[in-house]
């Protein structure tokens, strides 16, 4: 059974797994529409990871006798200042869902709730590579400018193989 602050905890999370899936899911919209079809198939498959996030968090939460709630969802924002900007906001999200996960990680530890701790940590090994590759692409798009946009834009696919 698991204690109520960390159902809450987990129900927090199954919120902000579901608003990173529609925020980059709006990102990928605003990439298509602005003719970078390879940044919006990158960020599609993104928000796809996220709504998976989420399920995982819905489907322990009621495996261990909790009660997962669907939330209601803030509407993301429709407009991006551009590509470099959108790509530095990945990242801040994502910096935001690790201190996030890491907060249950440490509210578990304190409940010794250790099934839910071992549970967390695939979510903590992804938040180190979602983290990364996001930075990678940060730093790629500010060394090059616009001539590697165009080229990111081709092969960015390839760094999620
Ligand atoms: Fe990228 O965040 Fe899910 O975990």
């Amino acid at each position: 059974m698991l204690k109520k602050k960390v159902e809450e905890l987990c129900n927090r999370q199954v919120e902000r797994e579901g608003y990173s899936s529609i925020l980059y899911l709006a990102m990928a919209s605003w990439a298509e529409q602005n003719g970078m079809a390879g940044f919006a198939s990158w960020l599609y498959a993104q928000a796809d990871e996220e709504k998976a996030h989420m399920l995982k968090f819905v489907r322990y939460i009621n495996e261990r006798g909790g009660r997962a709630d669907i939330p209601a969802f803030s509407k993301p924002p429709v407009d991006f200042k551009g590509i470099v900007e959108m790509f530095d906001e990945v990242l801040k999200h994502e910096q935001f869902i690790s201190a996030s996960i890491n907060e249950i990680v440490e509210t578990t530890l304190a409940e010794k709730d250790f099934a839910t701790n071992n549970f967390l940590q695939w979510f903590v090994a992804e938040q180190v590579e979602e983290e990364s590759s996001a930075q990678a692409i940060v730093d790629k798009l500010k060394l090059g400018g616009k001539n590697i946009m165009y080229q990111m834009d081709r092969d960015i696919m390839k760094l999620r193989d």
